[in-house]
């Protein structure tokens, strides 16, 4: 008997039990042991029915997703023991009932079709999030949900890979019952009640749907999905079951889950998911190292990174003192965290109840009572050196010995920052992205003397806040900003080259970008960089060239959308349009203008976040080359489906990255030459640093 799924028989009925933790994935050996089970159910006569259970907190959550690294390695697999598994239990002459807790996602919803029943506990979720991954449902889930839901909730479902709650799938007909108390003894009664009964078999029934369905939801992918190709697939699959009989349907499935794996976006998307809990794991700081609890939290700063943190904190139930150093200034954070919530309550994110809830626990006030009692206090004041060092020294007074002081810092050196307490092993970098409440990434920062404990608690914490929390060494810009500054000169640059900033920014939305960089930098302000740039006046090399354009557009006021005029034009709801002082402007730095194509623009500024990259992985600022994808998915709007920009290297291939950086008269980083001269890749490099 398998030891994955294990087999007993209570009141005359079979229960097989998937026993594959973390989530009871169908990795090999799963739908083989589900397959033993149901035979040896098949053969004892004592046997009327069978339940499907999943062991631990949940049912299965779909296929093994390790399986799909290794047909990407090019190692072969697929799913063939899946389908038998679902063939069998559709055709097996007693009933079978799937007892769904925790998630049915992905082939352990499809699992749970091809079963004759469907029962859950109301806190289940059922979904199809293969999506997600670049492929679709390759268990034949496209055929049968919609003859178990129609076509419309099986468009939804799987073109856009949310998961639902029971009650909802039990409405939509997918779950026959939902089931209160022990969902166990609940199946065995379910169980015996069908027993004897001919089972339902859903491949046997058949769906019709009108056309519009998918022509709709194909415009709907195009803006939700933009980019993707895996949701057209999977609409285009859902639609053959409304026309094709059921094995015809399964082959025409099987074929568009194919031509989906194969794709670099599926290779781009598994990527993405593994790596996001890649970056959890730190080498020399292992899953033994006290943790620090957070119960109660302190955010000095009550301006839009400080107001921001303080609702990242309240969201996820923790009480956070927010101070500031005037009134007016607390009143104004205040008033824009009531304002966020009030939205969030008018789009009907929470209730008015739940953003009570959450407002009551900031407690705005302007004094340091209270501090004593926090286990952190963040400092998010404004990004100056001087003004942070006072605020990291009064805190070291007024804060309790064993709390971590962070600071929301976005560039400046955490360690000077720490040299100013007495306790620089307590202090780490919190790198918060606005808007914070809403930005999942949090760039961890990680000073000399921050301590092991103070690193894995921050780590710990930032999953409690319902962040991504990426490690990262302490130079300027850390990870993120430090790829940011020559993404945005290269922008500029082609700017004062002649390429329109529509053009520009139009070619990274193209390309999957959520914002073009010029857009993004009106957006944060371009003073934010000119003043940054004065303070480093001293440090620019004689003979290297520097963007202008934006220097001459703050000299001239123009600071971006604060001010109405940047590399576009404002109008008070904030619409960009074209401003025609940009050509004068860049006419004036001297650099004959030339028409530029869209894969330069896009070659330009994509390799140079890649060679940056290099040279933050060369300097041991990022932990491995999936620590600045994810950095880059999670912080910088870089499109998953090609994976961040170190995946997306890898996938263009190394050297034909470092020709084009070459072509472009820059120098490769030496990290990138050496890989690309070895035809290696910097997932290998990876590898080798784990
Ligand atoms: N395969 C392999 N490993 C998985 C996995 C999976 N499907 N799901 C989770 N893990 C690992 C994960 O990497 C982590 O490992 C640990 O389990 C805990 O996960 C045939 C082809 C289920 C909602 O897309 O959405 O079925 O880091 O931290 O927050 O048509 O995991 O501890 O080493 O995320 O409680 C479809 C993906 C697959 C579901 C639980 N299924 N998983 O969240 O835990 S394709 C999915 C999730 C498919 C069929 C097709 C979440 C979760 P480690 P976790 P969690």
């Amino acid at each position: 008997m398998s030891t994955l799924v294990s087999y007993a028989v209570e009141r005359g009925v079979a229960v097989l039990t998937v026993e594959n933790p973390p989530v009871n994935a169908l990795s090999p050996g799963v739908p083989q042991g589900i397959l033993e089970g149901l035979a040896q159910a098949s053969a004892d006569g004592e046997v009327k029915a069978v339940v499907l259970i999943g062991g631990g907190r949940t049912f299965i959550a779909g296929a093994d997703i390790n399986e799909f690294v290794k047909i990407h390695e090019g190692q072969g697999g697929g799913l063939d023991a899946i389908l038998q598994a679902v063939t069998s239990l559709e055709a097996s002459a007693k009933p079978v009932v799937a007892a769904i807790h925790g998630t049915a996602l992905g082939g352990g919803l499809e699992v749970a079709m091809a079963c004759h029943y469907r029962i859950a506990v109301a806190a289940a979720q059922v979904g199809q999030p293969e999506v997600k991954l670049g492929i679709i449902p390759g268990g034949e889930g496209t055929q049968r949900l919609p003859r178990l839901a129609g076509a419309k909730a099986a468009v939804e479902l799987c073109a856009f890979g949310e998961p639902i709650p029971a009650p909802q799938a039990h409405a939509a007909g997918i779950v026959d019952r939902i089931v209160e108390g022990d969902l166990r003894a609940g199946a065995i009664d379910f169980a015996l009640g069908v027993a004897g009964a001919p089972p339902p078999r859903t491949g046997e029934r058949t769906v019709t749907a009108d056309p519009a369905i998918f022509a709709a939801a194909h415009q709907e992918a195009d803006k939700r999905m933009r980019g993707q190709t895996a949701p057209h697939a999977a609409i285009d699959a859902v639609e053959s079951a409304t026309r094709l009989p059921f094995r015809e349907g399964c082959a025409e499935e099987a074929r568009l889950f194919e031509q989906c794996l194969k794709s670099d976006q599926s290779k781009a998307l598994v990527h993405a998911f593994f790596g996001e809990r890649a970056v959890a794991k730190i080498p020399g700081i292992g899953k033994d190292t006290p943790l620090l609890p957070v119960r109660r939290a302190a955010v000095i700063g009550a301006g839009t990174m400080g107001g921001g943190i303080a609702m990242v904190y309240a969201n996820a139930g923790l009480p956070i003192i927010l101070k500031e150093t005037t009134q007016e200034a607390l009143d104004r954070g205040m008033g824009t965290i009531r304002k966020n919530y009030a939205n969030s309550v008018k789009r009907g994110r929470f209730t008015e109840a739940a953003a009570n809830e959450r407002l009551a626990l900031i407690t705005p006030q302007l004094t340091y009572d209270g501090f004593g009692e926090c286990d952190i206090v963040i400092e998010a004041v404004f990004e100056n050196m001087g003004l942070k060092k006072q605020v990291f020294a009064e805190i070291d007074t007024v804060a309790r010995p064993d709390a971590i002081l962070a600071s929301n810092t976005s560039t400046l050196d955490i360690d000077e920052i720490a040299s100013a307490t007495k306790r620089p092993e307590w202090v780490i970098g919190h790198h918060y992205f606005s808007p914070a409440n809403v930005m999942r990434l949090l760039e961890i920062v990680r000073g000399k003397a921050s301590s092991k404990s103070v690193v894995a608690s921050s780590m710990d914490l930032a999953r409690k806040l319902r962040k991504v929390g990426v490690l990262v060494g302490n130079c300027r810009g850390f990870v993120g900003n430090r790829m940011f500054a020559p993404y945005c000169r290269e922008s500029i640059f082609l700017v004062e080259e002649g390429a329109p900033p529509e053009l520009v920014d139009g070619t990274m939305y193209e390309f999957g970008m959520a914002m073009g960089p010029l857009a993004v930098q009106d957006l944060a302000g371009l003073d934010v960089g000119w003043r940054i740039r004065l303070e480093y006046k001293h440090t620019e090399v004689p003979g290297v060239r520097y963007a202008e354009l934006d220097t001459l557009l703050c000299e001239r006021g123009h600071y971006g959308q604060k001010t109405g005029r940047g590399f576009y034009l404002y109008d008070e709801a904030r619409k960009p349009s074209p401003n025609p002082q940009v050509r004068e402007l860049a006419a004036t730095v001297g650099v004959p203008p030339r028409a530029i194509g869209k894969q330069e623009i896009v070659d330009r500024l994509t390799c140079a976040l890649i060679n940056e990259g290099a040279r933050i992985l060369e300097d041991g600022i990022a932990l491995r080359s999936v620590d600045i994808d994810i950095v880059y998915i999670n912080g910088y709007g870089f499109p998953a489906w090609r994976g961040g920009p170190m995946k997306y290297a890898d996938l263009t291939g190394l050297t034909a990255i470092r020709d084009r950086i070459r072509g472009f008269g820059w120098k490769p980083a030496p990290l990138l030459d050496r890989l690309a001269g070895e035809g290696s890749t910097f997932a290998a490099y990876d590898k080798g640093k784990s």
